[in-house]
């Protein structure tokens, strides 16, 4: 039914589907009174991994046992039309590129006096993520939900052609993703972009950008000089990076 930022655009009906660290889904089942169902973990198709074994492409579990009352009241039919979004490629004005690779993005580990990209309030933007390793990495972008425009050329798959903000990176692939940034610019606060999976995002597979806005930044007084230091704002831009909340979009 819904993808990680919100409902699908109609339901899609399958009996499977993959998250990586950080994506989420919301399902419906359908249960006949008394019925047991397990939710299963079975292998993942994690693309061209050099040795799935060591990154779970083997293995398959138990999850979570559903155990339906004797007694059921029926649910609300499911709408075959839940939402409306789209993204024209159309108004995309800048593309930039991304290569994830060791516990790098374009070469670099996370710094956290280096803002990596800025963009500005209101663009539409493509970002092209290429994992460049025979191993698996995602994406997760805070601040906005993105859509998939193409994987290696191809049309994304149906479950994945909601809102999102995480996605798999399967080896070697290049994703074409289309967002928005329509808020939250202050110049002096980041947001992140990197790998979800802990391991490489702890070991600095992540970047930086700020959101401006022209329009504030030109009518903008110039900061007052700090009393004791004598220095102004602008010289300790780079530095200020502050992590903030992101109210009632549960990313992280
Ligand atoms: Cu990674």
């Amino acid at each position: 039914m819904a993808t990680d930022g919100g409902l699908l655009r109609t339901p899609v009906d399958r009996r499977n589907i993959q998250l990586s660290p950080g994506e989420r889904a919301e399902i419906v089942l359908s249960l006949a009174p008394g019925e047991d169902t397990m939710l299963r973990s079975s292998k993942p198709d994690l693309g061209a991994v050099a040795s799935p074994f060591a990154f779970g492409g083997e293995d398959s579990f138990d999850l979570l046992k559903l155990q339906a009352a004797p007694v059921l009241e029926a649910s609300a039919d499911i709408s075959p039309r839940l939402a409306t979004f789209a993204h024209d490629e159309r108004a995309a004005s800048v593309t930039r590129s991304f290569t994830v690779e060791g516990r790098e993005i374009n070469g670099r580990k996370m710094a956290m006096d280096r803002i990596d990209e800025t963009v500005t309030l209101g663009v539409t933007e493509i970002w092209e993520v290429r994992n460049g390793n025979p191993f698996p990495h995602n994406v997760h972008v805070h601040d906005v939900q993105f859509q998939i425009l193409s994987i290696d050329g191809a049309e994304p798959p149906d479950h994945l052609s909601g809102r999102k903000d995480t996605v798999y990176l399967s080896p070697r692939k290049t994703y074409r993703l289309i967002m928005s940034f329509e808020d939250y610019a202050y110049p002096d606060v980041a947001s992140m972009y990197h790998c979800h999976l802990l391991l490489h995002e702890d070991e600095g597979m992540m970047g930086q950008f700020t959101v401006t806005d022209p329009a504030a930044e030109a009518g903008a007084p110039e900061p007052a000089p700090d009393q004791e230091t004598g220095h102004t704002g602008h010289q300790h831009r780079a530095a200020i990076v502050t992590w903030r909340p992101e109210s009632g979009r549960g990313a992280s």
